[in-house]
């Protein structure tokens, strides 16, 4: 099944994991669809002040997270706008993967929460490996209700 996968990680929140998000993406595109590749572009404008911008970046990711099927939100690297758009899924119901890195730390906002879904990785591989159990068990479950 291609699922629509809202992918997020920080962008004005700092770009240190951007190299990271573009593996992840192009890993979880071999088999389902990432809304929002922009994440991963090393090369992604974090420029401020350009409110009519930011304005047409919020309808759109909003948009996105609308008609998204799940999201996987990278947060070793603490940002508002995921920190924001996570909270936005949960009140639209859509399922939230949360995925850290074991020596970072997540807010207690996220931790507390039982509706998230959150998973401490050790290295890529950890990581790469919990996303395509994630997906792969989301669609073998979809396939059985069909
Ligand atoms: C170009 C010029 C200025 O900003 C841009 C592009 N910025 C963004 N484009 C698309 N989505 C964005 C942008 N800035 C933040 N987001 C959304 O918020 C993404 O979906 C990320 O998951 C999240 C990152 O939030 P911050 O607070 O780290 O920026």
């Amino acid at each position: 099944m291609n699922q629509k996968v809202y992918f997020a990680g920080s962008i004005r929140g700092g770009r240190s994991d951007a190299a990271l998000y573009g593996r992840v993406i192009a890993h979880i595109n071999q088999t389902d669809m990432v809304l929002t590749e922009h994440i991963g572009d090393v090369h992604y404008s974090i420029e401020t002040g350009n409110i009519p911008l930011d304005r047409r970046i919020y309808e759109q990711d909003t948009g996105w997270l609308k008609k998204c099927d799940l999201v996987i939100a990278e947060c070793s690297s603490p940002s508002l706008g995921v920190g924001y758009e996570m909270a936005y899924a949960e009140k639209l119901l859509k399922p939230v993967y949360i995925f850290c890195r074991k020596d970072a730390f997540l807010s207690a906002m996220l931790t507390g929460d039982p509706y998230f879904h959150i998973y401490f990785y050790d290295n890529e591989e950890d990581l790469l490996t919990q996303i395509d159990e994630i997906l792969a068990e989301r669609t073998q479950k979809a396939e059985e209700t069909k």
